[in-house]
């Protein structure tokens, strides 16, 4: 039997990610603050700073470094947890990737802040970036691999250890995590290397915007799931064991994962609907695609709504919806991954509106789709980031979530939620007016559909302040849990699968299977509409720095 506290030196290691991408969560929040001063004209950017180069410290910071950093803290954290302590060899890999993940946001923060590089967290050619700020987001990838590759180890040296034994579900979820990550970076990491790296250097003098664009996509859906899948694996895992219930089913979560690895990745058209260069019923094929990983998602709501319920009516609840009142309301490493949870469903909505070919004309560019992102990624994922904070920080310090600190985070949790329903609630309806988004203020020549927009958009300040109030109570209840709590030992909860479930098909552990699915998808969706793109290539783009 594994002891239930992870061993000092995979504590450090975890902390070392964790504390990086709360640095990152900070610097990003004041940069969110000054984009809606800024966008509803409350605020006028001094020294020559340029609204974009706000934007990229803010997209760069939140969406890349952020989750990435808080995710590998996190995996690590959940590796040692379920599968022992990392052998010296994966911890040392565990340390090299983070080095050389820090190293390539160092670069690359560097150059954003020194305005050589305000291409945004996309960074669309042709607008081109200092070579270092290209140079510094390949090694984040690279640095990517290593510390996936750390957790991969520990996964197969288990099951070596174990054999014949199911594998611990939480350490699956990670590997199918990781290995959806890096079939994903492939592309953009090519992107990089291939194209925007020698061009920046000025080897090459042109460049294939939409090759490049394309490339990045392929990454960019598998992107935003891997995002999620973390806060899947809190809501699958963590949430039953803090509710006092259990997994509903090992199969059903399993199977969930792997879909997310085998859709994921070949959608990447749907944020190129309507780009010129791609023929329709490609594009059409990858909408399809894209339905299809929704079907995990709703997997997902099933199996959670049955672990609650299953949960209240045990607790003796009455009625339909009586174990809704069982659930325990006042502990915040519950209640937020539950409004994160509840954001999804109008996010998730929302995000099949996008990827209605016909619909997403009418919302492409505009502010519609930051509502949406503030949705999945900002409040479903970054809701229940905060929550798994509120275990795994005090776990990771040997410190105890006090009553105190607990309030703090409920309130906390209330705060996000309040903010971003008056933030992303705005965006969706000025969207819908027509107003764009990555765009400071104007009042375009006097328009008067501009005019609609302006009262929208001073409601995305006050929601955006409330949120970066929000921001501010985390770094508190941070620094509390890192130094001030007593010591002591909060549980890193790990729940157990129902009795009622039936075993795990061996199939969902067949990673080779698997694997061989996913590349024939990926050569069905991309290999003509790349061939396509390379074989009627124009001249290509020269370089544009436009601030
Ligand atoms: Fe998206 C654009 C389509 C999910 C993030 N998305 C973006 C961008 C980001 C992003 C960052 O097709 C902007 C990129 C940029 O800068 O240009 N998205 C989708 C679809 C889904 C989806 C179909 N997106 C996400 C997630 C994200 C994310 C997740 C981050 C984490 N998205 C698009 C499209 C675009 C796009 C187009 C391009 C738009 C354009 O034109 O530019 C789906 O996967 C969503 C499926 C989810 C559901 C909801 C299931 C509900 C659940 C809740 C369970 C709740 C429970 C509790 C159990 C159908 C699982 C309930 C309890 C009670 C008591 C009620
Ligand atoms: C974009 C505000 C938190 C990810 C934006 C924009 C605003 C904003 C106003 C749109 C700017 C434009 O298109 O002109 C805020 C505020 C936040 C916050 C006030 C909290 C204090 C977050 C978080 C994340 C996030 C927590 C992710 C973890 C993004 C991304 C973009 C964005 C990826 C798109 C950048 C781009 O278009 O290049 N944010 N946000 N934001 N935000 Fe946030
Ligand atoms: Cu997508």
């Amino acid at each position: 039997m594994k002891s239930l506290k992870i061993d000092l030196r995979d504590r450090k290691l975890a902390l070392a990610y964790l504390l990086f991408a709360f640095t990152a969560l900070l610097i990003g929040g004041i940069a969110g603050l000054i984009q809606v001063f800024v966008r509803s004209g409350a605020l006028e950017l001094p020294y020559s700073i340029g609204y974009y180069q706000v934007l990229t410290v803010h997209g760069v910071l939140l969406a890349l470094v952020f989750t990435t950093f808080f995710i590998f803290g996190f995996q690590t954290a959940a590796m040692s947890r379920v599968t022992g302590t990392f052998s010296f060899k994966e911890r040392c890999l565990g340390w090299i990737g983070f080095g050389v993940m820090s190293t390539g946001t160092v670069m690359a923060a560097t150059m954003v802040l020194l305005n050589e590089a305000s291409v945004l967290y996309t960074f669309y050619a042709p607008l081109q970036a200092h070579w270092i700020f290209y140079a510094g987001l390949s090694l984040v990838m690279i640095g990517s691999w290593i510390a996936a590759f750390a957790q991969a180890r520990r996964y197969i040296q288990w099951k070596k250890e174990n054999p014949k034994q199911i594998t611990p579900l939480l350490s699956f979820m990670v590997v199918c995590n990781n290995l959806m990550w890096f079939i994903a970076t492939i592309g953009v990491t090519t992107e990089l290397l291939v194209q925007l790296l020698p061009w920046s250097l000025g080897w090459v003098e042109r460049v294939d915007v939409l090759l490049s664009r394309t490339l990045f996509w392929s990454f960019g859906h598998a992107l935003v799931y891997f995002w999620l899948l973390p806060a899947y694996m809190v809501w699958y895992i963590a949430v039953p064991k803090i509710i006092g219930g259990k997994i509903f089913s090992d199969a059903l979560a399993r199977l969930s994962f792997i879909l997310f690895v085998l859709f994921s990745v070949p959608v990447g058209l749907h944020h190129q609907l309507t780009e010129p260069g791609i023929g329709g019923s490609w594009k059409f094929l990858q909408v399809i695609l894209t339905m299809m990983v929704v079907i995990p998602s709703l997997l997902t709501a099933f199996s959670l709504f049955a672990t609650f319920e299953l949960r209240g009516r045990e607790l003796g609840s009455k009625g339909l919806f009586g174990w809704l009142k069982k659930l325990p309301w006042s502990d915040a490493r519950f209640l937020a991954p539950f409004i994160g949870m509840l954001a999804f469903i109008p996010g998730g909505a929302g995000g099949i509106v996008n990827a209605s070919y016909q619909m997403n004309q009418l919302i492409h560019n505009t502010i519609w789709v930051t509502g949406h992102f503030h949705l999945t990624i900002a409040t479903t994922v970054t809701l229940t980031f905060f929550g798994a904070s509120y275990f795994l920080i005090p776990h990771l310090t040997g410190r105890q979530l006090t009553k105190k600190i607990n309030r703090l985070g409920l309130i906390q949790t209330v705060l996000w939620a309040i903010g971003m329903l008056i933030m992303s609630g705005s965006m969706h309806i000025a969207g819908l007016l027509g107003a764009p988004r990555r765009s400071a203020f104007s009042e375009y020549g006097g328009a008067e559909i501009a005019q609609t927009w302006i009262g929208y958009q001073i409601a995305q300040a006050v929601g955006g302040t409330i949120l970066f109030i929000a921001i501010l109570l985390f770094m508190y209840i941070l620094v509390q849990m890192l130094f001030f709590a007593p010591k002591g030992f909060e549980p890193f909860p790990v729940a157990e699968v129902a009795d009622h479930a039936q075993k795990t098909p061996a199939i969902l552990e067949n990673f080779k299977l698997w694997i061989i699915i996913l590349i024939a998808l990926l050569l069905i969706a991309y290999s003509y509409p790349i061939y396509d793109i390379i074989s009627n290539a124009p001249l290509g783009s020269k370089g544009y720095k436009l601030w």
